[in-house]
């Protein structure tokens, strides 16, 4: 393993070697959200990939680009500004650590709380009135997506009712989650052939993700083969992960993504990203209607605060639904 000399902000950053070009992701499902194929598509993007980019989703760029903005000046301040915002846990900034068991990435965020369609009363950061309108804008827009997907996903499973999935995130006190990450370009690693750990390589614990990012790439996925390939970014459109939650309520017929991200040597990446989780109460377990005559669950029963629990006691690259297996 390769380590970045230290310099007093940052600490030892695990690198990786960057893939081939040819390891660009060429068969990426691209699902029309406006199109009535939507729900068919996404299902078998979930079980073939865990992953697809969304076109057509109908939030006004404008949205997206408000956002972008806003965040792009949350970080371009003085490193004590953007400190009085951490720590990042429960809720807050963070530098470079992630998680509460050591990882570690090239990377600067924000962890923020969502409560029904906007940030939580009790997240008082970022404290900038129009950062804070800008995500209340977009949050309200992605979760209706996000919203939308999940029904196309009952659809596509053909399962009644129509929210039997997006029922766990629009229930009151379900556990919703947002993002916005800065990777600095690693000018450092320019020319050395490889490149620095944005984020390491995870699967998400909760039911799904959307997230967007400005036009610098980063964002690689695992394919069931294991093959890791990288997913050309696209401003206008979200890229969806099933999460380690949606794949146990599918017993396993959707595939929660192993996915990471790699620093740019040249040019910053900020992506935003919504985290659809359930209530803390609500059991995680296949939903009847898709276990066919005989079929048992592939997991143990277990609640999302349980889940949770547990993934906050892992470090960001273990397996986590493993100890859930039967
Ligand atoms: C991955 C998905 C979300 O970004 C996140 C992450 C969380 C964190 O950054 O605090 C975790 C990670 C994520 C999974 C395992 C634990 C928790 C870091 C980590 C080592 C906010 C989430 O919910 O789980």
């Amino acid at each position: 393993m390769v380590v970045l000399a230290s310099t007093p902000a940052v600490d030892h950053i695990p690198l990786l070697r960057s893939p081939d070009p040819g390891d660009y992701f060429s068969g990426m499902p691209v699902v029309d959200l406006s199109s009535p194929g939507a729900p068919r598509a996404i299902a078998d993007a979930c079980e073939r990939f865990g992953f697809f980019k969304l076109v057509n989703h109908g939030v006004p760029a404008d949205t997206m680009d408000r956002l972008e903005s806003e965040a792009v000046r949350f970080f371009s301040l003085p490193q004590a500004d953007k400190d009085r915002s951490g720590p990042a846990y429960p809720f807050g900034y963070g530098s470079k650590r992630i998680g509460l068991n050591g990882d570690m990435g090239w990377l600067e965020y924000l962890l923020l709380a969502v409560e029904s369609a906007s940030l939580s009363g009790a997240c008082t950061v970022p404290s900038c009135a129009l950062f804070r309108a800008a995500l209340n804008e977009y949050i309200a827009a992605v979760r209706k997506v996000a919203v939308r997907v999940m029904e196309a996903m009952a659809e596509g499973l053909g399962i009644a009712p129509v929210d039997a999935l997006s029922a766990m995130v629009t229930a009151g006190g379900s556990d919703q989650v947002f993002r916005v990450n800065h990777y600095p370009p690693c000018h450092a690693l320019q020319g050395l052939g490889c490149s620095a750990t944005g984020f390491g390589e995870h699967t998400d614990p909760q039911l799904i993700s959307v997230l967007r990012s400005n036009g610098t790439s980063g964002l690689q996925i695992a394919l069931q083969n294991g093959q890791w390939v990288s997913v050309p970014s696209d401003r206008d459109a979200f890229f969806v992960n099933v999460g380690d939650s949606l794949q146990v309520l599918t017993n396993g017929r959707f595939k929660s993504v192993k996915h990471r991200v790699v620093a740019n040597s040249l040019k910053s990446r900020v992506s935003m990203i919504y985290f659809g989780g359930p209530a803390m109460t609500q059991r995680i377990a296949p939903l009847p209607q898709l276990l066919g005559a005989g079929e048992q669950s592939l997991y143990k029963d277990f609640t999302w605060g349980e889940y949770k629990k547990a993934a906050y006691n892992s470090r960001l690259g273990d397996n986590r639904l493993a100890q859930f297996h039967r």
